[in-house]
């Protein structure tokens, strides 16, 4: 059987795109900016963002920054945490990152196969007299198995935090994944299902935490003449919050646009040969959609994810691969020594490929990526002469 060749896209079509709110309102939020003349430094749109989050999150242990890595950052400086910790090769770099600017050391180990987040059973066996915390990643906005590593961590006296970068609007047995463990770092910016052009927000459990990365976020200033710590600037600006509080209007209609492009994705992609999509999350998880990963088994599908990914780009569809390579094969981190050979992490770095979500991405472009999919998996394509390799 041979399937007709679908036409490229004529304008790319990207992973992602930021949600925009329309322009009016947005204006309208400028207009305010210019009859305060407040850009910076706790402003009142600052001020209303927060309390704003406040209600959201159902929590006032909530701190904004002007990006996600540095909230990360500070929340490690802040908590004073040292030694090693344990967390997760399959991430964004700046998970990592994070740990590094606080001189603390990485322990990589392996992710479980299904949802790609840190596996708890893995993690005691990492566990040395150093590890002062466990720094897991709800990586695209999937949970981590929040009891076992909750109880770990009890069980060890360590810190829990999570990178919550992708899961904004996650929920849990109906709270915000953000309650769980010590502390949640979430990100704002503009790749993500939601965002504040940029910017970053630290959730947790200690209500006295807050004033200390409120010093830290700036400068350390306790007021005009006293200095309290050596603090950084990660304050978040007038316009971020303004976006941010716009596109909270939005969110509800933006998950459930999601949902539907990831619908079709799993109905039209469902009989493709060595395509595997991660199962929804249970029932107790209200997900985000935040992206829509799919993992290439190259001797099924017949070529490998880096020649699909390369062949996409002639069609104007550019996927990406989050999360290749793992952290720990970047130069600046490959030299740490490491117990855990991170097997399921390696196979899935190699065959990841997340396609475009976004909310502006119609459902007809949708199939339309699919078809195109299809025509490039080599299996479907028996007579077609693909150059492709199997890799
Ligand atoms: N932890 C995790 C698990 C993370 O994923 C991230 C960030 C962080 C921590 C750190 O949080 P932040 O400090 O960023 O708040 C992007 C983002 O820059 C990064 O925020 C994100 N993770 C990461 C997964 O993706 P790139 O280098 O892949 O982005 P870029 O510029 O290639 O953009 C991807 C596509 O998005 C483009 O091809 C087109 C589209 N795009 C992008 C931008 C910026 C737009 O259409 N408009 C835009 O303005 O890193």
């Amino acid at each position: 059987m041979t399937l007709p060749q679908p036409q490229a896209f004529d304008s790319p079509i990207y992973v992602t795109r930021p949600f925009l709110p329309p322009m009016t309102d947005f204006i309208e939020g400028l207009e305010r900016i210019w009859d305060t003349a407040w850009l910076a430094n706790n402003g009142p749109l600052v001020q209303q963002y927060q309390s704003t989050l406040s209600s959201f999150f159902e929590t006032d242990n909530l701190c904004l920054f002007n990006n996600g890595t540095l909230a990360l950052q500070i929340a490690l400086q802040g908590l004073k945490l040292a030694g090693e910790v344990i967390t997760t090769p399959y991430s964004f770099v700046a998970t990592t990152h994070a740990l590094f600017w606080n001189k603390i050391r990485p322990v990589f180990v392996d992710i479980e196969p299904t949802h790609y987040t840190l596996d708890p059973e893995k993690v005691e066996a990492a566990i040395t007299p150093w590890t002062s915390a466990i720094l897991a990643v709800h990586v695209y906005g999937y949970p981590c198995r929040l009891d076992a590593l909750a109880a770990l961590a009890k069980k060890h006296n360590l810190v829990l935090l999570y990178d919550a970068a992708h899961a904004f609007g996650v929920n849990v047995n109906g709270r915000s994944i953000g309650h769980y463990g010590d502390l949640s770092m979430f990100s704002f910016h503009a790749t993500k299902l939601y965002h504040s052009i940029e910017g970053g927000m630290l959730m947790f459990a200690d209500r006295g935490a807050k004033k200390i990365f409120d010093y830290l976020k700036n400068f350390g200033f306790e007021n005009e003449t006293e200095v309290v710590m050596p603090g950084t600037n990660a304050k978040m600006n007038e316009f971020q919050a303004l976006m941010g509080l716009e596109v909270l209007k939005h969110l509800e209609p933006m998950i459930h646009r999601r949902r539907q492009i990831d619908a079709v994705y799993r109905s039209e992609l469902r009989n493709v040969p060595g395509l595997r999509f991660p199962p929804l999350p249970a029932k107790n998880v209200d997900y985000n959609f935040a992206y829509f990963p799919v993992e290439i088994e190259a001797q099924e599908f017949g070529c490998g994810r880096d020649d699909l990914y390369e062949e996409l780009k002639r069609f104007n569809v550019f996927a990406r691969r989050y999360f290749y390579p793992l952290i720990c094969d970047y130069v600046c981190y490959r030299s740490l020594q490491n117990t855990d050979p991170l097997r399921e992490a390696r196979q899935i770095a190699q065959r990841i490929l997340t396609l475009p979500i976004y909310d502006a991405l119609r459902l007809e472009d949708v199939k339309r990526v699919c078809d195109i999919v299809r025509w490039l998996c080599p299996r479907l394509q028996g007579s077609r002469n693909l150059s492709l390799s199997t890799s």
